[in-house]
Protein backbone atom coordinates (compact mmCIF):
# COMPACT_ATOMS: atom_id res chain seq x y z
CA UNK A 1 0.00 0.00 0.00
CA UNK A 2 1.18 3.35 -1.10
CA UNK A 3 -1.04 5.72 0.69
CA UNK A 4 -0.56 6.07 4.33
CA UNK A 5 -4.12 5.07 5.46
CA UNK A 6 -5.13 5.61 9.01
CA UNK A 7 -6.57 2.66 10.75
CA UNK A 8 -10.01 2.87 12.25
CA UNK A 9 -8.31 2.19 15.63
CA UNK A 10 -6.15 5.40 14.88
CA UNK A 11 -8.85 7.28 13.59
CA UNK A 12 -11.01 6.40 16.74
CA UNK A 13 -8.03 8.12 19.19
CA UNK A 14 -8.06 10.79 16.84
CA UNK A 15 -11.45 11.54 17.40
CA UNK A 16 -11.46 11.45 21.18
CA UNK A 17 -8.62 14.07 21.41
CA UNK A 18 -11.21 16.38 19.92
CA UNK A 19 -13.32 16.30 22.94
CA UNK A 20 -11.71 18.18 25.98
CA UNK A 21 -13.74 15.68 28.79
CA UNK A 22 -14.14 12.61 27.16
CA UNK A 23 -13.46 9.38 29.15
CA UNK A 24 -12.97 7.42 26.51
CA UNK A 25 -16.04 5.12 26.79
CA UNK A 26 -17.42 5.93 23.55
CA UNK A 27 -14.03 4.89 22.09
CA UNK A 28 -13.75 1.75 24.17
CA UNK A 29 -16.79 0.97 22.43
CA UNK A 30 -16.56 1.90 19.08
CA UNK A 31 -13.09 -0.19 19.56
CA UNK A 32 -15.48 -3.27 21.12
CA UNK A 33 -18.40 -2.86 17.29
CA UNK A 34 -15.17 -3.27 15.64
CA UNK A 35 -13.96 -6.41 16.76
CA UNK A 36 -17.77 -7.52 16.73
CA UNK A 37 -17.65 -6.74 13.26
CA UNK A 38 -14.58 -8.73 12.15
CA UNK A 39 -15.66 -11.85 13.93
CA UNK A 40 -18.87 -11.44 12.26
CA UNK A 41 -17.28 -10.92 9.01
CA UNK A 42 -15.56 -14.14 9.52
CA UNK A 43 -18.26 -16.48 9.89
CA UNK A 44 -20.46 -14.63 6.83
CA UNK A 45 -17.16 -15.07 4.83
CA UNK A 46 -17.27 -18.69 5.40
CA UNK A 47 -20.83 -19.10 5.31
CA UNK A 48 -21.25 -21.38 2.13
CA UNK A 49 -18.18 -23.71 4.16
CA UNK A 50 -19.29 -24.43 7.10
CA UNK A 51 -23.01 -25.51 8.62
CA UNK A 52 -24.16 -21.75 9.16
CA UNK A 53 -26.39 -21.28 5.71
CA UNK A 54 -30.36 -21.83 6.36
CA UNK A 55 -32.69 -21.36 8.97
CA UNK A 56 -32.32 -22.40 12.00
CA UNK A 57 -35.35 -24.05 13.22
CA UNK A 58 -36.97 -21.19 15.36
CA UNK A 59 -38.44 -17.89 14.59
CA UNK A 60 -38.12 -14.05 16.68
CA UNK A 61 -39.78 -12.21 18.42
CA UNK A 62 -41.98 -11.26 15.26
CA UNK A 63 -42.42 -14.87 13.94
CA UNK A 64 -39.91 -14.60 11.26
CA UNK A 65 -37.24 -17.42 11.07
CA UNK A 66 -34.40 -17.36 12.48
CA UNK A 67 -31.37 -17.79 10.26
CA UNK A 68 -28.67 -19.81 11.72
CA UNK A 69 -25.87 -16.97 11.09
CA UNK A 70 -29.07 -14.47 12.60
CA UNK A 71 -28.64 -16.56 16.04
CA UNK A 72 -24.57 -16.29 15.86
CA UNK A 73 -24.71 -12.45 15.20
CA UNK A 74 -26.62 -11.84 17.58
CA UNK A 75 -24.51 -14.19 20.05
CA UNK A 76 -21.53 -12.67 19.37
CA UNK A 77 -22.00 -8.89 18.98
CA UNK A 78 -23.39 -9.15 22.44
CA UNK A 79 -20.74 -11.44 24.05
CA UNK A 80 -18.10 -9.31 22.84
CA UNK A 81 -19.74 -5.90 24.12
CA UNK A 82 -20.62 -7.34 27.40
CA UNK A 83 -17.05 -8.90 28.12
CA UNK A 84 -15.51 -5.29 27.47
CA UNK A 85 -17.74 -3.83 30.33
CA UNK A 86 -18.66 -0.51 28.95
CA UNK A 87 -22.18 -0.89 28.28
CA UNK A 88 -25.13 -0.84 31.00
CA UNK A 89 -27.48 -2.38 28.22
CA UNK A 90 -28.23 -4.12 24.53
CA UNK A 91 -31.60 -4.54 22.92
CA UNK A 92 -31.18 -6.52 19.50
CA UNK A 93 -34.24 -7.17 16.91
CA UNK A 94 -33.72 -10.92 17.50
CA UNK A 95 -34.70 -10.78 21.00
CA UNK A 96 -37.63 -10.10 22.95
CA UNK A 97 -36.60 -7.35 25.95
CA UNK A 98 -33.53 -5.62 26.36
CA UNK A 99 -30.74 -6.98 28.75
CA UNK A 100 -29.42 -5.29 31.70
CA UNK A 101 -25.78 -5.45 31.83
CA UNK A 102 -24.05 -5.25 35.21
CA UNK A 103 -20.25 -3.51 35.43
CA UNK A 104 -17.60 -5.46 36.38
CA UNK A 105 -18.05 -4.63 39.90
CA UNK A 106 -21.44 -6.35 39.80
CA UNK A 107 -22.91 -2.40 39.78
CA UNK A 108 -24.76 -0.46 36.67
CA UNK A 109 -22.38 2.17 36.42
CA UNK A 110 -21.92 2.33 33.02
CA UNK A 111 -23.30 5.29 30.89
CA UNK A 112 -24.27 3.72 27.59
CA UNK A 113 -26.77 1.56 25.98
CA UNK A 114 -26.87 -0.06 22.29
CA UNK A 115 -29.50 -1.04 20.16
CA UNK A 116 -28.73 -3.49 16.81
CA UNK A 117 -30.08 -5.09 14.50
CA UNK A 118 -26.69 -8.05 14.16
CA UNK A 119 -27.39 -9.57 10.99
CA UNK A 120 -29.64 -7.43 8.78
CA UNK A 121 -30.79 -8.98 5.46
CA UNK A 122 -29.88 -12.61 6.86
CA UNK A 123 -32.31 -14.24 4.30
CA UNK A 124 -29.68 -12.98 1.58
CA UNK A 125 -26.89 -15.19 2.92
CA UNK A 126 -27.84 -18.54 1.36
CA UNK A 127 -27.45 -16.59 -2.19
CA UNK A 128 -24.48 -15.16 -1.37
CA UNK A 129 -25.63 -11.45 -1.59
CA UNK A 130 -24.32 -8.95 1.09
CA UNK A 131 -25.58 -8.42 4.48
CA UNK A 132 -24.60 -5.99 7.37
CA UNK A 133 -24.98 -5.18 10.84
CA UNK A 134 -26.61 -2.14 12.18
CA UNK A 135 -26.06 -0.26 15.69
CA UNK A 136 -26.79 2.78 17.47
CA UNK A 137 -25.70 4.07 21.08
CA UNK A 138 -27.53 6.55 23.24
CA UNK A 139 -26.33 8.03 26.80
CA UNK A 140 -28.17 6.34 29.70
CA UNK A 141 -31.37 8.62 30.61
CA UNK A 142 -32.00 6.41 33.96
CA UNK A 143 -29.57 7.38 36.67
CA UNK A 144 -26.44 5.49 36.76
CA UNK A 145 -25.69 2.92 39.64
CA UNK A 146 -29.68 1.86 38.81
CA UNK A 147 -30.17 -1.28 36.51
CA UNK A 148 -31.53 0.19 33.00
CA UNK A 149 -34.98 0.74 31.99
CA UNK A 150 -36.77 0.73 28.77
CA UNK A 151 -36.67 4.51 28.44
CA UNK A 152 -32.85 3.99 27.73
CA UNK A 153 -33.62 2.04 25.10
CA UNK A 154 -36.89 4.65 23.88
CA UNK A 155 -35.21 7.51 22.87
CA UNK A 156 -35.98 9.84 19.70
CA UNK A 157 -32.93 8.78 16.70
CA UNK A 158 -31.89 12.90 17.48
CA UNK A 159 -30.25 12.07 21.26
CA UNK A 160 -28.01 9.55 19.35
CA UNK A 161 -24.60 9.54 20.41
CA UNK A 162 -23.04 7.45 17.31
CA UNK A 163 -24.89 5.32 14.89
CA UNK A 164 -23.27 2.90 12.06
CA UNK A 165 -23.38 -0.17 9.76
CA UNK A 166 -21.42 -2.82 8.43
CA UNK A 167 -21.76 -4.15 5.20
CA UNK A 168 -20.73 -8.06 4.33
CA UNK A 169 -20.19 -7.49 0.81
CA UNK A 170 -17.42 -7.87 -1.79
CA UNK A 171 -15.69 -6.63 0.97
CA UNK A 172 -16.31 -5.69 4.47
CA UNK A 173 -16.88 -2.00 5.71
CA UNK A 174 -17.79 -0.33 8.78
CA UNK A 175 -19.40 3.08 8.23
CA UNK A 176 -20.14 5.11 11.38
CA UNK A 177 -20.87 8.70 12.71
CA UNK A 178 -21.07 10.22 16.26
CA UNK A 179 -22.59 13.23 14.77
CA UNK A 180 -20.00 15.27 12.81
CA UNK A 181 -19.85 13.61 9.71
CA UNK A 182 -19.67 10.04 8.12
CA UNK A 183 -16.64 8.13 7.33
CA UNK A 184 -15.90 4.58 5.77
CA UNK A 185 -13.48 1.72 6.62
CA UNK A 186 -12.50 -0.99 4.56
CA UNK A 187 -11.28 -4.13 5.89
CA UNK A 188 -8.18 -5.27 4.85
CA UNK A 189 -8.88 -9.26 5.53
CA UNK A 190 -5.43 -10.54 5.44
CA UNK A 191 -4.51 -8.47 8.49
CA UNK A 192 -7.91 -8.17 10.42
CA UNK A 193 -7.26 -4.08 9.64
CA UNK A 194 -9.85 -1.51 8.87
CA UNK A 195 -8.70 1.55 7.15
CA UNK A 196 -10.53 4.89 6.46
CA UNK A 197 -11.30 4.81 2.97
CA UNK A 198 -14.49 6.68 2.62
CA UNK A 199 -13.42 9.64 4.90
CA UNK A 200 -16.67 12.16 5.29
CA UNK A 201 -19.01 10.74 3.15
CA UNK A 202 -21.82 12.48 1.19
CA UNK A 203 -24.51 11.77 -0.52
CA UNK A 204 -25.66 13.77 -3.50
CA UNK A 205 -28.81 15.99 -3.00
CA UNK A 206 -29.83 15.00 -6.57
CA UNK A 207 -30.12 10.98 -7.47
CA UNK A 208 -31.27 8.67 -9.93
CA UNK A 209 -31.42 5.57 -7.96
CA UNK A 210 -35.46 4.67 -6.54
CA UNK A 211 -35.04 1.35 -4.57
CA UNK A 212 -37.86 -0.81 -2.92
CA UNK A 213 -40.13 -3.47 -3.61
CA UNK A 214 -42.35 -2.93 -6.57
CA UNK A 215 -44.12 -6.68 -5.98
CA UNK A 216 -45.62 -4.19 -3.27
CA UNK A 217 -47.10 -2.00 -5.65
CA UNK A 218 -50.78 -2.68 -5.65
CA UNK A 219 -50.77 -2.50 -1.69
CA UNK A 220 -49.25 0.71 -1.45
CA UNK A 221 -50.95 3.85 -1.11
CA UNK A 222 -52.03 5.78 -3.85
CA UNK A 223 -49.36 8.96 -3.39
CA UNK A 224 -46.20 6.43 -2.97
CA UNK A 225 -47.81 4.81 -6.19
CA UNK A 226 -47.65 8.20 -8.23
CA UNK A 227 -44.16 8.62 -7.21
CA UNK A 228 -43.15 5.77 -8.32
CA UNK A 229 -44.69 6.40 -11.49
CA UNK A 230 -43.07 9.63 -11.41
CA UNK A 231 -39.40 7.79 -11.06
CA UNK A 232 -40.63 5.97 -13.94
CA UNK A 233 -41.43 8.52 -16.38
CA UNK A 234 -39.55 10.29 -19.04
CA UNK A 235 -39.61 13.81 -17.71
CA UNK A 236 -36.86 15.75 -15.89
CA UNK A 237 -34.02 13.59 -17.14
CA UNK A 238 -35.75 10.64 -15.82
CA UNK A 239 -36.64 7.58 -15.96
CA UNK A 240 -34.54 6.77 -12.43
CA UNK A 241 -32.64 3.86 -12.37
CA UNK A 242 -34.63 1.02 -9.89
CA UNK A 243 -32.59 -1.24 -7.89
CA UNK A 244 -33.08 -3.31 -4.72
CA UNK A 245 -31.55 -6.15 -3.47
CA UNK A 246 -33.86 -6.22 -0.48
CA UNK A 247 -31.09 -6.07 1.53
CA UNK A 248 -31.08 -2.39 3.83
CA UNK A 249 -27.88 -1.65 4.68
CA UNK A 250 -26.49 -3.02 1.18
CA UNK A 251 -29.40 -0.88 -0.49
CA UNK A 252 -28.72 2.16 1.70
CA UNK A 253 -25.29 1.76 1.37
CA UNK A 254 -25.44 2.09 -2.48
CA UNK A 255 -27.46 4.90 -2.76
CA UNK A 256 -25.61 6.85 -0.06
CA UNK A 257 -22.30 6.29 -2.46
CA UNK A 258 -24.09 6.68 -5.86
CA UNK A 259 -27.38 9.10 -4.78
CA UNK A 260 -30.49 7.57 -4.64
CA UNK A 261 -34.22 7.14 -2.01
CA UNK A 262 -34.70 4.16 -0.68
CA UNK A 263 -38.61 3.53 0.39
CA UNK A 264 -40.01 0.89 2.40
CA UNK A 265 -43.69 2.35 3.09
CA UNK A 266 -46.80 0.77 4.60
CA UNK A 267 -48.93 -1.61 2.76
CA UNK A 268 -52.65 -2.62 3.01
CA UNK A 269 -51.17 -5.72 5.28
CA UNK A 270 -48.73 -4.09 6.74
CA UNK A 271 -49.65 -0.14 7.75
CA UNK A 272 -46.20 0.43 9.29
CA UNK A 273 -44.46 -1.17 6.79
CA UNK A 274 -41.49 -3.70 8.52
CA UNK A 275 -38.56 -1.87 9.24
CA UNK A 276 -37.95 -1.48 12.99
CA UNK A 277 -37.53 1.99 14.38
CA UNK A 278 -34.88 1.29 16.86
CA UNK A 279 -32.88 -1.06 15.34
CA UNK A 280 -32.67 -0.32 11.66
CA UNK A 281 -34.56 3.62 10.64
CA UNK A 282 -32.93 5.46 13.44
CA UNK A 283 -29.09 4.62 12.91
CA UNK A 284 -29.66 4.95 9.18
CA UNK A 285 -31.36 8.14 9.45
CA UNK A 286 -28.31 9.35 11.42
CA UNK A 287 -26.02 7.93 9.16
CA UNK A 288 -28.02 9.76 6.26
CA UNK A 289 -28.77 12.86 7.43
CA UNK A 290 -24.98 13.43 8.44
CA UNK A 291 -23.72 12.64 5.34
CA UNK A 292 -26.38 15.55 3.60
CA UNK A 293 -29.39 13.16 2.76
CA UNK A 294 -32.77 13.05 4.94
CA UNK A 295 -34.94 9.97 6.01
CA UNK A 296 -38.87 10.53 7.15
CA UNK A 297 -41.67 8.53 7.82
CA UNK A 298 -43.42 10.46 5.48
CA UNK A 299 -44.86 13.00 7.40
CA UNK A 300 -42.22 13.14 10.29
CA UNK A 301 -38.07 13.27 10.13
CA UNK A 302 -37.65 9.90 11.70
CA UNK A 303 -35.22 11.27 13.91
CA UNK A 304 -38.16 13.34 15.68
CA UNK A 305 -39.87 9.99 16.08
CA UNK A 306 -40.85 9.67 19.97
CA UNK A 307 -40.57 5.48 20.00
CA UNK A 308 -43.01 3.93 22.29
CA UNK A 309 -42.11 0.09 21.99
CA UNK A 310 -38.96 -1.91 21.29
CA UNK A 311 -39.94 -3.52 18.22
CA UNK A 312 -42.24 -0.82 16.47
CA UNK A 313 -42.23 -0.26 12.64
CA UNK A 314 -42.67 2.97 11.41
CA UNK A 315 -42.66 3.25 6.90
CA UNK A 316 -39.05 4.27 5.59
CA UNK A 317 -37.95 6.93 3.24
CA UNK A 318 -35.03 8.05 3.12
CA UNK A 319 -31.92 9.30 0.82
CA UNK A 320 -30.79 12.10 -1.77
CA UNK A 321 -32.21 15.41 -0.08
CA UNK A 322 -34.41 16.69 -3.18
CA UNK A 323 -35.51 12.97 -3.93
CA UNK A 324 -37.23 12.70 -0.43
CA UNK A 325 -38.64 16.72 -0.70
CA UNK A 326 -40.38 15.61 -4.01
CA UNK A 327 -41.35 12.28 -2.50
CA UNK A 328 -42.32 14.45 0.16
CA UNK A 329 -44.57 16.99 -1.69
CA UNK A 330 -46.01 14.27 -3.52
CA UNK A 331 -47.55 12.60 -0.53
CA UNK A 332 -48.88 15.29 1.02
CA UNK A 333 -50.89 16.67 -2.14
P1 LIG B 1 -34.64 -8.56 8.46
O1 LIG B 1 -34.23 -7.58 9.52
O2 LIG B 1 -35.53 -9.62 8.99
O3 LIG B 1 -33.47 -9.11 7.69
O4 LIG B 1 -35.59 -7.78 7.44
C1 LIG B 1 -35.23 -6.56 6.92
C2 LIG B 1 -34.93 -6.71 5.45
C3 LIG B 1 -34.15 -5.55 4.91
O5 LIG B 1 -32.78 -5.85 4.85
C4 LIG B 1 -34.69 -5.37 3.54
O6 LIG B 1 -34.56 -4.04 3.09
C5 LIG B 1 -36.11 -5.77 3.68
O7 LIG B 1 -36.16 -6.68 4.77
C6 LIG B 1 -36.60 -6.47 2.47
O8 LIG B 1 -37.94 -6.80 2.64
P2 LIG B 1 -38.84 -7.29 1.44
O9 LIG B 1 -38.38 -8.67 1.10
O10 LIG B 1 -40.24 -7.24 1.96
O11 LIG B 1 -38.64 -6.33 0.29
MG1 LIG C 1 -33.31 -6.16 9.95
Amino acid sequence: MDKKYTTLGEFIIQKQQDFDYSTGELSRLMNAIKLAAKRISNKVNKAGLVDVTGAYGSQNVQGEDQQKLDVLADEIFIQTLIDRDILCGIASEENDDYIAICDGNGSHNNKYVLLMDPLDGSSNIDVNVSVGTIFSIYRRVSAEGTPVTKEDFLQKGKLQVAAGYVIYGSSTMLVYTTGNGVNGFTLDPAIGTFYLSHPNMKITEGGAIYSINEGNYNQLEENVQKYIEYCRSDEDKKPYTARYIGSLVADVHRNILKGGIYMYPGTTKNPNGKLRLLYECNPLAFVIEQAGGKATDGKNNILDIEPTALHQRVPFYAGSKNMVDKLHEMLVL
